[in-house]
C-alpha cells in the first residue's frame, strides 16, 4: 500500500477516544482514514505569523503525523475568511445572495495554494498517493505539477458541486475547473454532484464522458466519481457503549422528565437551515396544543466562522428566533427549545442522540451531512428513534428510509415530526435498519477505498 499524503486546510490532530469536541465532519473523517495508513496530514495549523516562513511543524499523535505550517494574517482574510467562505462557500451552498466577488480574496486564494504547493512538494516521495481535499483547495494540485509533482493525486469535494448555470455566476469560474484536471481522479460526495460537473464540462467546455468515469476535454482528461463519505461507524458505535455516553444518556432521560427529545447538532451554519428547522417546530406548536409539554427540541450549535459577517448575523437571528418561540410558548415547567451554543465530547455527544426520539436534519443544501449518520448509528436496535432528513443534504441518496422532507416548509417538518413521533416500534426498526445497513457497508474506511483504489487503478492505466 502507498503512503498517503493527505491536504486541507485544516489539520487537526486527534485526540484520542472521546474527541475533542471541536473536530469538524471532514477533521473527524479524516483522522479515521489516516490512522490506517502510515501517511501524512498537511496543512495549516491554525496560526497566525507575522510573515510567512515556510516552517513545517512535524508531530505525530495517535497513529497520525501532522505536518502544519502557519499563515499571515493577510492570508487568512484573504484565502480563507475571503475567497473559501465568503466566495465559494455560499455560492456552492446555492447561497447566491451571500457570495462576494472581491479580486483580492481570489488573489490570496491563489497565493496560498501556490505556498502550500511550495511547502509540500519536499515532503513528497516517488510512490506516495497525494490526496487533496476540500473547496480550499481546488488549485493546489495544478500547482504541485507545475513544481515538477508527478504522484498519483486526487482532490475529493466535501461539499456539493452546484448546478452548471449556478456556477457560471463565479468570475474564472473556467479557470477553476480547469484546475480538476491537473487530478488523476476527482471525488464528489454524490450522484448529483457529478452530474452538475458532467453538465459544465459538456456544456461550458465541449468535454466528453467516457468509459469509467473518465471526462475529457481537448487533450487533458480526469476520471470523476461519486463517492459519499461515511461515518467511523465501528468505532462510532464503541463511542456509542463508552461508560460517558451511557451517563449521558441517563442524565438526558433524566432531564427530559418523560417528555420526548428531538436533537439536532449542526456548526452555526447558514446552509444547515435552523431557521428553517426552528420554525418547522413552531408550526407544530402552533397546530398542535396537545404536544406542549411533551415534547422538546435541543439544539447543539457550536459557533463557527465568527470572523465573517454572515456567520454573526445568524447566530444573532437565532438567537432572536429561539427567545421568541421561547417566550411564546414556555411555561414555568417546560421550555420548547433548548439552545446551545457549545461543543461536547463526542462519547457525550453520542449518549444524547441515543436518548433523542427524533433527529432533525434539515440542511438547505449539505455535501453529506454526517450527523445524519452518527445519529442513526447512536440508536437503540431495539428501540430506535426516527431520523428526519432534508432531501437537500447528500446523505439522503444513501438514506433514503429516513422521513426525507423539503426544509423551506415548515408544514413538512412539522407533519414529519409529528408522524416521528406515532410511528410504531416496527416501522421504526424497519426504517432504522435500511439506514444502518447503508451506514455499517459505506464507512469512512469504504470510502476511502473508494477513493483511494481509483485513483491506483488510474495511475496503472495511464501509466
Ligand atoms: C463538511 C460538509 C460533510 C458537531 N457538533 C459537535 C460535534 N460535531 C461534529 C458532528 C459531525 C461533524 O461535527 C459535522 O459534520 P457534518 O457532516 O454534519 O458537517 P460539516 O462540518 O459542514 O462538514 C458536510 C462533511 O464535511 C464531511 O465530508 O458531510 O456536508 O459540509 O461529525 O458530530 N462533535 C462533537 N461535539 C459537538 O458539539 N464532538
Amino acid at each position: 500500500m502507498s503512503r498517503l499524503i493527505i491536504v486541507s486546510n485544516r489539520v487537526q490532530p486527534p485526540t484520542g477516544e472521546g474527541g475533542s469536541g471541536s473536530q469538524g465532519g471532514l477533521a473527524v473523517a479524516l483522522s479515521a482514514a489516516l490512522r490506517e495508513s502510515s501517511g501524512i496530514w498537511f496543512g495549516w495549523s491554525g496560526e497566525v505569523t507575522d510573515q510567512f516562513t515556510g516552517h513545517i511543524n512535524l508531530q505525530r499523535n495517535f497513529g497520525v503525523t501532522t505536518a502544519t505550517v502557519d499563515l499571515e494574517e493577510q492570508d487568512v482574510d484573504e484565502y480563507y475568511n475571503g475567497y473559501a467562505n465568503r466566495t465559494l462557500w455560499p455560492l456552492f451552498h446555492y447561497r447566491m445572495d451571500l457570495a462576494e466577488f472581491e479580486s483580492g480574496f481570489a488573489e490570496g486564494y491563489e497565493r496560498v495554494n501556490q505556498r502550500f504547493a511550495e511547502t509540500l512538494e519536499p515532503l513528497i516521495e516517488s510512490d506516495d498517493l497525494v490526496w487533496i481535499h476540500d473547496y480550499h483547495m481546488f488549485p493546489l494540485g495544478q500547482y504541485l505539477r507545475d513544481g515538477g509533482i508527478t504522484n498519483r493525486m486526487g482532490f475529493f469535494l466535501h461539499i456539493p458541486w452546484p448546478p452548471y448555470r449556478l456556477l457560471l455566476s463565479l468570475p474564472n469560474h473556467r479557470q477553476l475547473v480547469e484546475t480538476l484536471f491537473a487530478y488523476d481522479v476527482v471525488g464528489f460526495q454524490t450522484i448529483d454532484s457529478l452530474g452538475s460537473f458532467h453538465d459544465y464540462v459538456t456544456q461550458e467546455m465541449g468535454g466528453t464522458i467516457g468509459e469509467g468515469g473518465r471526462v475529457t476535454v481537448g487533450d487533458r482528461s480526469v476520471v470523476a466519481i461519486s463517492c459519499p463519505i461515511g461515518i467511523d461507524t465501528t468505532n462510532f458505535l464503541e463511542a456509542t457503549e463508552s461508560a460517558a455516553a451511557r451517563y449521558a444518556c441517563y442524565r438526558m432521560r433524566q432531564s427530559s422528565n418523560g417528555r420526548d427529545m428531538i436533537i439536532g447538532v449542526d456548526r452555526l451554519d447558514y446552509s444547515k437551515g435552523l431557521e428553517e428547522r426552528f420554525l418547522g417546530y413552531e408550526r407544530l406548536l402552533q397546530t398542535d396544543e396537545a404536544l406542549h409539554g411533551e415534547v422538546f427540541l435541543l439544539q447543539i450549535a457550536p459557533p463557527s466562522r465568527g470572523d465573517v459577517q454572515s456567520y454573526r448575523e445568524i447566530r444573532a437571528s437565532l438567537d432572536a428566533l429561539s427567545g421568541r418561540i421561547n417566550g411564546a410558548y414556555a411555561d414555568v415547567e417546560w421550555v420548547p427549545i433548548r439552545y446551545v451554543n457549545r461543543g461536547y465530547p463526542r462519547d457525550r455527544l453520542a449518549g444524547i442522540y441515543r436518548a433523542a426520539k427524533i433527529g432533525l436534519v434539515t440542511p438547505l443544501r449539505d455535501g453529506m451531512n454526517l450527523v445524519a449518520k452518527e445519529y442513526i448509528a447512536a440508536q437503540d436496535p431495539e428501540n430506535p428513534g426516527v431520523l428526519i432528513l432534508s432531501r437537500f443534504a447528500g446523505a439522503a441518496e444513501q438514506l433514503t428510509q429516513a422521513l426525507l422532507i423539503n426544509p423551506y416548509s415548515p408544514e413538512e417538518i412539522a407533519d414529519a415530526i409529528k408522524l416521528a413521533l406515532e410511528m410504531p416500534l416496527e416501522e421504526r426498526k424497519a426504517r432504522w435498519r435500511a439506514c444502518m445497513d447503508n451506514i455499517a457497508a459505506e464507512d469512512v474506511l469504504w470510502w476511502r477505498k473508494r477513493f483511494t483504489d481509483a485513483l491506483e487503478g488510474v495511475a496503472q492505466s495511464v501509466g
